[in-house]
């Protein structure tokens, strides 16, 4: 069931499936909604996002960066849940990462339709730390790249409860999520939502 993509990136099928994972999410969203998020040239992201933790991703017209404080309500990000930790730090070990101790959760609302291009993740003070990534809902294809832009691509499918682990070489290989197909799932509804747990202080 532990399924390497590359070196230093495994995918661990399932083991978040359980419905709680889902219910953190929803509370989460009660205190610090998902929202759509500027991008410093002034176009809007696709995907919806809230945060988690110590700190949260935010992007705005100034920058991409991470802030305690969700700008929206002023407030503290919400904690992140022991559950959601408790998971990130068990499939980061079970990778091979057993000194993860995330302090951001990044959560991404995926609707048909809505996709995410290749990127790299760099926005994150200690690069020796690897990212946790959870898929709940509606299946996605992601592409997973090289470190340079132009290494070729492959494609995995990521369905509910999966888990990916990243860290090492793969740490700054560039990534994405193609386009979401239409459908439905009887948590998420016609939704696809990700968790990404990092170490970003
Ligand atoms: C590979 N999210 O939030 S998760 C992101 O499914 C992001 O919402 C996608 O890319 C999503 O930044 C993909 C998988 C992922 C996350 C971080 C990575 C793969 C990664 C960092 C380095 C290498
Ligand atoms: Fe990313």
């Amino acid at each position: 069931r532990n399924e390497p993509i590359a070196p230093d990136a495994m995918i661990l099928r399932g083991i978040a499936a359980d419905p709680a994972i889902h219910h953190e999410v929803l509370r989460i969203a009660e205190i610090s909604p998902f929202r759509h998020m500027q991008t410093p040239g002034g176009k809007q992201i696709g995907v919806e996002m809230t945060n988690c933790g110590a700190l949260g991703w935010i992007s705005d017209r100034r920058g991409y960066r991470y802030e305690p404080e969700d700008p929206l309500t002023g407030k503290p990000w919400p904690p992140m849940p022991p559950s959601l930790q408790n998971l990130a730090e068990t499939a980061a070990a079970e990778a091979g990462f057993p000194d993860f101790h995330p302090d951001a959760c990044l959560i991404n609302r995926y609707v048909p339709g809505i996709k995410m291009g290749l990127h790299q993740d760099r926005d994150e003070a200690d690069l020796t730390a690897p990212i946790v990534s959870v898929s709940l809902g509606l299946p996605a294809i992601f592409q997973f790249g090289g470190p340079e832009r132009r290494d070729p691509v492959a494609r995995h499918t990521l369905h509910h409860g999966d888990v990916v682990v990243w860290g090492g070489v793969a740490r700054l290989n560039w990534h994405g999520i193609l386009t979401l197909r239409p459908g439905s799932h009887p948590l998420t509804g016609a939704a696809r939502i990700n968790l990404t747990f990092r170490r970003a202080g």
